[in-house]
């Protein structure tokens, strides 16, 4: 068990991916060496077709020689494997916690925190995605799913806690908190204001001391650096994923939705 333990671990990521930031994460918060691949998604190395055929995303975590996907089963067996700091607290079962609330939490963000409504990541997409009227239902997707997560904050399991983790950051901090790169850069393109600091304030608070932690500063890039990325035309449409995703957009719509959202002054793409 040790020596697989002690295997040696290798991520092939992106730099603007908030799947690959929660690995990286968790991987720092554990204290653990490993080797980092970047990948250029419009390109991608015969590596990342090996390891993740199917799906061929990133992240893939090599532990090894062994090839694991999927951020959040990626996160598991790293929780899983090295036990020490861990993500999830362990305490028994049947004990009334914010452990049991801490998974039922991260479940509800990644399927929906309301009844009717879709993950949290996607309902923030939308926002990206949309114009007008359409951009405005999204917004309030939005902050119907923040109202959840400020009331949890507020009269919930994580009432009086500095992070959902306790006083360290724990699953839930690294899922909603990778998310926040984009947040920031779908408030500037879009020009929405998606976490106002007075509607929901606590969250606010959550997400100001999660940006402060070390770990999450070498982790995600800062959203400036954003604008200066040469390949960021090609992270905008990979971020629509206009062939992959429905609805599927044309060349036409893509171009109009960036002229709407000012994006497209701000990359130089028009
Ligand atoms: N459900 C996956 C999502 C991973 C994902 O969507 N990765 C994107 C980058 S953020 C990707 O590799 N896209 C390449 C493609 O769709 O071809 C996870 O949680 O790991």
């Amino acid at each position: 068990m040790t020596s697989e333990k002690t295997s040696p671990l290798k991520l092939f990521g992106t730099w603007s991916s908030s799947y690959t930031h929660r690995v990286q994460l968790a991987l720092k918060l554990k204290g653990l060496e490993f080797e980092y691949v970047e990948e250029d998604l419009s390109a991608k190395s015969p590596s990342l077709l090996l390891y993740n055929p199917v799906h061929q995303k990133v992240p893939v975590l090599l532990h090894g020689g062994r090839p694991l996907a999927e951020s959040i089963v990626i996160l598991q067996y790293i929780d899983e494997t090295w036990r020490e700091s861990p993500l999830m607290p362990r305490t028994p079962t049947r004990e009334p916690s914010s452990a049991s609330g801490a998974t039922s939490l991260t479940i509800r963000v990644l399927t929906g925190l309301y009844d009717g409504g879709r993950p949290a990541g996607r309902a923030v997409a939308a926002v990206f995605r949309t114009t007008a009227e359409e951009q405005k239902a999204a917004v309030a997707e939005v902050h119907q799913n923040l109202a959840v997560m400020e009331g949890e904050l507020r009269e919930g399991h994580f009432k009086g806690r500095r992070f959902f983790g306790g006083e360290k950051l724990g699953l839930l901090d690294v899922v909603v908190g990778c998310g926040s790169f984009w947040l920031s850069i779908f408030e500037e393109v879009a020009d929405v204001k998606l976490i106002d600091e007075e509607s929901f304030p606590l969250f606010h608070g959550w997400l100001r001391q999660f940006e402060a932690q070390e770990a999450v500063k070498e982790t995600i890039p800062p959203p400036t650096g954003f604008w200066s990325t040469p390949g960021k035309s090609a992270i905008i449409s990979s971020a629509y994923h206009p062939k992959s995703k429905p609805p599927a957009m044309t060349a036409a719509e893509l171009t109009l939705t960036l002229r709407r959202t000012r994006m497209a002054d701000k990359l130089g793409l028009l």
